[in-house]
């Protein structure tokens, strides 16, 4: 029958990268990437949209390692502008939210709110936020004990260094160097205090070379929001983020489509639609997206191909989708079913431009939730957005229509358990470097070279057994590593 002509759909374990000759080392692999028209990443890597991976917490790690976190949306709308407000503020040259101190305190009281707010000196402000003074730690030190009654005003260096707000960090370091300081206040009309550039504050910034950073060079911020949920999108817009993905299982949608391009036009930031699985869907997704989402199925807690006979391979799904895309200069990301860097990699080669992953971070401390202890083994809690569970606390929407909210869930996703992993950067170290040889093996040395350069082959069952650890028995686990 006609009925039964159906086209191949491929996914990971179906194919292979095709060895080429190389020029490559790993390590001078350039991962920089693409994740929506107009937001670039060092490694093409983003945390998925869950209530157990990303909060404010893995969006600040995941940039400062060069990627994105995606913020979930099952938290109400104040709490997700907070968290975006983190991550642009977790590594700014100027702190806004200065600890300040009164010149009529006491030293005491000083010294006890410095400890309170973890900070180790303060700008001594008048009542109209005019610079008087300085105080720190060393300022407190001789007063301590004998003079602890002594006023502020008296401990204090009152001769204070201070900067415009567009000092750079070069700028801030020579007045430094130059007045042997560690704190500069910000000012404005003369001696007004707007913030503060610590030294602590921009050797932090150092010390992630690889972040993935705005203009003004605060960390990138990712965020879901339902496709009819304008006014969290405008919210989120107005905190600064960088990037909204329209969250929805099945963007393929009349509605969904069309609200989404309701929100596109109406916000700053990019937005990235999806999730879609097929040429059709990319088709119209591309001609006002900056960025489009690819994964029908193939989460590693999601159950919709199993409840609703739905679905596409991920693989034909991103290079389907990527086709269109590409002809649109509109990026592509491949999200959901990777387990490994291999597979990670294989998305890219597909015609992906950046990769989401859930299960991957779930078990990292970066990741909500606390560390639960089975069998004296540890896990950490993960769960799919369509589950019972979160879709009790809200996410729902993602996997039903509006009118079904109060009937009984039918569930697309488990709630499970995965194990514990410790700090994402070393997740993220595995999985960009697994990535970075991937590309050495077929002899790309940028993103865009290895889209073009990869071929894959196919492999048969007899292959993918072959491909895996056999034969053998493993005694000491891998750090990439751990058989399904
Ligand atoms: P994985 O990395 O395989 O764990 O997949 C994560 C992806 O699974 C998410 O980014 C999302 O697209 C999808 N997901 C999330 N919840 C569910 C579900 O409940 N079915 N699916």
């Amino acid at each position: 029958s006609e009925k039964l002509r159906v086209p191949e759909a491929l996914t990971f374990d179906d194919v292979l990268l095709r060895p080429k000759e190389s020029r490559v080392e790993p390590d001078e692999a350039d991962t920089a990437t693409r994740v929506s028209t107009n937001v670039e990443l060092n490694v093409p890597v983003l945390s998925a949209a869950m209530d157990t991976v990303t909060e404010g917490d893995m969006g600040i790690a995941m940039a400062r390692h060069g990627g994105l976190g995606v913020l979930h949306r099952n938290m109400d709308v104040e709490t997700m502008v907070e968290e975006i407000e983190r991550i642009k503020r977790a590594d700014e040259l100027i702190i806004r939210d200065v600890v300040t101190a009164s010149p009529d305190q006491t030293v005491r009281e000083v010294d006890e709110m410095m400890d309170r707010r973890g900070v180790s000196g303060a700008p001594v402000v008048g009542d109209d936020d005019e610079v008087l003074g300085i105080i720190s730690a060393t300022d407190i030190r001789p007063y301590l004990e004998v003079g602890e009654e002594d006023l502020v005003s008296e401990a204090m260096t009152d001769e204070v260094v201070t900067a415009p707000e567009d000092v750079t960090a070069r700028e801030a370091l020579e007045l430094m160097y130059e007045h042997k300081i560690e704190r500069v206040p910000i000012v404005e009309n003369g001696d007004r205090l707007i913030g503060l550039v610590t030294m602590q504050g921009i050797l932090q910034r150092r010390e992630y070379d690889q972040a993935a950073r705005d203009d003004e060079g605060a960390l990138v911020a990712g965020a879901a929001v339902g496709p009819f949920e304008l006014d969290r999108a405008r919210a989120a817009d107005e905190a600064g983020v960088d990037v909204l993905f329209i969250d929805c299982a099945h963007a393929h949608n009349r509605n969904v489509i069309d609200s989404s391009r309701e929100i596109e036009a109406e916000v700053d930031a990019d937005v990235v639609v999806g999730n879609i699985g097929t040429r059709e869907a990319a088709a119209e997704a591309v001609d006002f997206a900056d960025g489009v989402k690819v994964g029908i199925g193939p989460g590693s807690i999601c159950t919709t191909r199993i409840v609703t006979g739905a679905g596409m391979p991920q693989i034909t799904a991103v290079s389907q989708v990527a086709d269109v895309a590409s002809q649109h200069d509109v990026p592509v990301i491949a999200d959901g079913g990777i387990r490994y860097s291999g597979d990670a990699i294989k998305a890219i080669a597909a015609g992906a431009d950046a990769v989401m992953l859930g299960s991957y971070f779930a078990g990292t401390d970066e990741a909500p939730g606390r560390v639960i202890t089975m069998n004296g083994k540890k896990y950490k809690q993960y769960r799919g957005m369509g589950s019972v569970g979160a879709m009790n606390e809200g996410g729902g929407e993602r996997y039903l229509k509006e009118e079904e909210e109060d009937e009984e869930f039918v569930p697309e996703g488990v709630e499970a358990a995965t194990p514990y992993k410790g700090s994402v950067q070393s997740e993220l170290h595995q999985l960009v470097g697994g990535m970075r040889s991937g590309m050495g093996y077929v002899g790309a040395e940028t993103i865009p070279e290895f889209k073009d350069r990869s071929e894959f082959v196919r492999v048969s069952a007899a292959g993918q057994q072959e491909s895996h650890p056999h034969d053998v028995m493993i005694t000491d686990e891998a750090p990439n590593y751990s058989p399904d």
